[in-house]
């Protein structure tokens, strides 16, 4: 990792990464929720909200929509992705080069490695030709850090999640974004284990206020330097109340309580 290689998507060394490539990670039905959120503008609108440091999207939403954007929104362009509909070992075919991403207005390029895969050696094979992109055109490396598929018994297991965290390391990403591993001991591990690269919790699947934040600042407490989040922020009937609690506990170290009260 470079240092500094990220500023252009944290805030005082810190991010929170609005995740919207549910559309073709998961389908429509992420949207059902709260409807409103099918619609990319609505996004594009909640990514203007001052706790938001990056909004990552697919190539296909940010040509679309980025362009009237730009002025508000910093944008981390996700370089692979696969649909729910593939039933394969997992895998996450590359849809778009650093050099278009750059083309597009990037910040960072956002990445996927299934370690533990059958297809992790191809995969790291593509991810080198991402990173060493976003390294010519000055963009950030994020790296959705996911080991599953054979090679991996508990994708969420404290072992599994520093081995997760390392892999960013090892291969050059400025930013891992990985699972929680269920307690901020073991989020502290994978810390230490990604040594300069940064460490990002991922959202999951909708929790309450409550359970979600705690995990959040028991993760920021660890070390971690944000999150990176999806559904527990666009699947709720306010986004904007829980962006504003998010900025409180990330960048604003306000007590949990006070900022569950939000
Ligand atoms: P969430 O906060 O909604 O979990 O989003 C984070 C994310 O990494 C998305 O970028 C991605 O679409 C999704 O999770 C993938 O989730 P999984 O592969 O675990 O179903």
């Amino acid at each position: 990792m470079l240092p500094h290689a990220d500023d252009a998507i944290s805030r005082d060394g810190k991010s929170l990464i609005l995740a919207y490539d549910h559309g073709l990670e998961h389908g429509p039905v992420d949207f059902d929720p709260n409807p409103s959120t099918a619609d990319p503008e609505r996004l594009f609108e909640l990514a203007s909200h001052d706790a938001v440091t990056a909004l990552a999207v697919q190539k296909g939403i940010a040509e679309a929509y980025y362009p009237d954007y730009e002025e508000d929104v910093n944008l981390l362009l996700k370089l692979n992705g696969t649909s729910s509909l593939w039933m394969g070992e997992p895998d996450s075919p590359v849809n778009c080069s650093a050099e278009y991403a750059a083309d597009l207005g990037a910040d960072a390029i956002g990445f996927t490695l299934y370690g533990g895969s059958n297809h992790e050696v191809e995969m790291a094979e593509e991810f080198k030709a991402a990173q060493e992109g976003a390294r010519e055109h000055d963009m950030g490396v994020v790296m959705w850090s996911y080991p599953r598929g054979q090679g991996v018994k508990n994708d969420t297991s404290p072992d599994t999640i520093s081995y997760a965290a390392r892999l960013g390391l090892e291969l050059g990403a400025d930013v891992v974004k990985v699972k929680y591993p269920g307690s901020a001991e073991a989020m502290g591990e994978a810390v230490r284990m990604a040594g300069p690269t940064k460490v990002v919790m991922s959202g999951g699947t909708m929790r309450d206020d409550k359970a979600f934040l705690r995990n959040v600042a028991d993760a920021i407490d660890a070390g971690a330097t944000g999150l990176a989040v999806g559904r527990n922020v666009f699947q709720r009937d306010d986004p904007e109340r829980i962006l504003d609690a998010l900025e409180a506990v990330v960048f604003e170290e306000v007590e949990l309580d006070e900022a569950i009260a939000i």
